[in-house]
């Protein structure tokens, strides 16, 4: 059994509490000023940026600290072209073909999307996320991932927020079924497509859904001794 390794974790700068808040306020306004984009320039990012901003995501915790994702990068225009191509024969189907069940069309409704994905082809770089279900060692030994889409998903939520922070939009896409993106990728058994991410800046004339935020009430529920039930007798941990 590996003993744990533990190093002194000098936290930071304490703020004082009035400059916390306004801290706080400003990193508010500034992430509710994020939207998802479907319009992008084609107007090129450094690669280095997009590398740090997938460093940045990779230091997302995770299950046992297995780091379970892969960020699959290009900005070639014909793997981009291939992209496109099989999301929109997927995404065909879905529109066109029925696969979207009403409701769920009725809840998209509101988006104006449908089976193009032109996107794909103009932002300049395309990430896509995969989890690692497993860990497949070089040697194909296979070890235990914990939590894969809890982590996975953390580090896909602070590439966003990494980005938007540098002023460059994104999408989180899916295209459905995603699986094509394994073999098109050429990405080993042990992965599966989490989602993927057309990275660039918003076109001059992009438009965005006119969508509002559930209100802090709407989405925070708080709880104290009064209102929250007792444990059970017996129950304690010795
Ligand atoms: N994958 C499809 C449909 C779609 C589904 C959801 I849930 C969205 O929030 C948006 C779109 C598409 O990309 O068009």
């Amino acid at each position: 059994m590996a003993e744990p390794r533990l190093i002194r974790y000098a936290t930071h700068h304490h703020r004082d509490d009035a400059t916390l808040v306004a801290d706080a306020r400003a990193l508010y306004e500034n992430m509710d000023r994020r939207r998802s984009v479907r319009d992008f320039s084609d107007r090129a990012i450094p690669r280095e940026v997009v590398e740090l901003a997938i460093q940045t995501a990779s230091t997302a915790p995770s299950g046992a600290h297995r780091q379970p994702w892969t960020f699959v990068l290009t900005g070639d225009p014909e793997v981009k072209r291939r992209i496109r191509v099989a999301a929109e024969r997927e995404e065909y189907e879905n529109y066109e073909g029925g696969r979207i069940p009403p409701e769920w069309r009725e809840a998209l409704a509101q988006l104006g999307t449908d089976w193009r994905k032109p996107f794909l082809e103009t932002a300049p770089w395309i990430v896509v996320v995969f989890e690692q279900r497993y860990g497949l060692g070089r040697d194909g030994a296979r070890s235990h991932h914990y939590y894969v889409k809890e982590s996975v998903g953390i580090a896909c939520g602070i590439f966003v927020a990494a980005l938007h922070q540098l002023g460059i939009a994104t999408l989180t896409h899916t295209p459905s079924p995603m699986a094509f993106l394994t073999k098109l990728l050429g990405r080993p058994e042990n992965e599966r497509p989490f989602v993927l991410f057309p990275i660039g800046y918003p076109a001059a004339d992009c438009l965005v859904p006119d969508l509002t935020r559930k209100p802090l009430a709407e989405v925070m529920v708080e709880v104290d001794a009064t209102n929250v039930a007792d444990v059970e007798e017996g129950t304690d941990v010795p």
